[in-house]
């Protein structure tokens, strides 16, 4: 029989991100050796607290960004060209079992972190982030974080009887100590909010907070060099949440919020960071049901390619 069992399906996906080379991040950890980048997927979207589809995700931004040119030209080069980069398929894990997710998403980030290589994955909801967060500052230490997104994702088990969704991961990431004092981004911020606390814990661990109003003043640029002159060397994550761009540019998305940044303003925020040593990122909340004309997977396929590329020029 030649036909692939659902598992070996979910594992491989459809095309890989980018038109890369493929490997199979979860049954032949080896083969990433000497990868710089392993994209991944991780089809889950059993954290979501509203609008499900995020575990399409993978699917969506595989396909589109089989169309993206490789050579970029505000940096004046072919990111793939200059690195090593594959698509590792994805970690499929049942929507049930957020458990479950979360120690296959650790044990495969870690696996490929300690080959050397840097992860970018596509989502799923943005309970994904935590584990993949464990994973690369078990071998880094804690990091600077770079949160793009309209919520602050702080919440706890108060509001859904659950400590672990995609309102949370932040929450988590602060209080294990995974991100480094101070070093704590999150850009994108606007309400309403469940009442006036929303920002208590970020500000308990002095992170910077950036609302729409604060871009609306100062502008991406002004952000981005107050970002790089406070992370200076540190190793850096980003976690790029599509509900931060405004549902006129991202209507794919199971939490949408009016109000958002411009798909050129979240284009510029990437490119924007330049100088960093991102150590991996994540771009999470696409939910493909919901797209007009892949407009979303389009968006986030060129942020993915603006990450990639912060590996590429330095
Ligand atoms: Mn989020």
């Amino acid at each position: 029989m030649n036909q692939q069992t659902l598992p070996e399906y979910l594992r491989h996906g459809q095309t890989p991100f980018f038109r890369l080379p493929g490997a199979d991040a979860v049954g032949a950890p080896a083969d990433l050796r000497g990868a710089d980048a392993v994209l991944l997927g991780v089809p889950y979207d059993g954290g979501t607290t509203y609008l499900p589809g995020a575990r399409l995700g993978p699917y969506a931004l595989r396909r589109v960004s089989g169309t993206l040119g490789p050579h970029h030209p505000q940096r004046g080069l072919a990111p793939f060209g200059r690195l090593r980069c594959l698509d590792g398929g994805n970690i499929p894990a049942p929507p049930s079992g957020s458990t479950h997710m979360r120690e296959l998403v650790q044990g495969v980030v870690g696996t490929l972190v300690g080959a050397g290589a840097r992860p970018f994955v596509v989502g799923g909801d943005h309970s994904i982030t935590l584990p993949i967060l464990r994973a690369v500052a078990a071998a880094r230490g804690p990091l600077a974080l770079v949160h793009v997104d309209a919520h602050f994702d702080t919440s706890d088990e108060r509001t859904w009887g659950e400590a672990y969704h995609h309102g949370t991961p932040i929450r988590h990431a602060l209080q294990e100590g995974l991100v480094a004092p101070g070093t704590l981004f999150q850009i994108g911020l606007r309400g309403p909010w469940k009442d006036e606390h929303e920002p208590d814990l970020s500000r308990a661990h002095d992170a910077r907070l950036f609302s729409m109003d604060d871009i609306d003043r100062r502008g991406i640029a002004d952000i981005c060099g107050e970002v790089l002159e406070t992370i200076g060397p540190r190793p850096t994550y980003l976690t790029f949440d599509i509900d931060a761009v405004d549902p006129a540019f991202a209507p794919g998305t199971g939490t949408p919020v009016p109000g958002g940044l411009t798909s050129r303003e979240a284009l510029a925020l990437v490119r924007g960071l330049a100088g960093v040593d991102l150590v991996g990122m994540d771009l999470v909340e696409v939910a493909p049901a919901y797209d007009h004309a892949d407009v979303t997977a389009l968006l986030a396929s060129h942020l993915l390619f603006e990450g990639i590329a912060l590996l590429a020029c330095r």
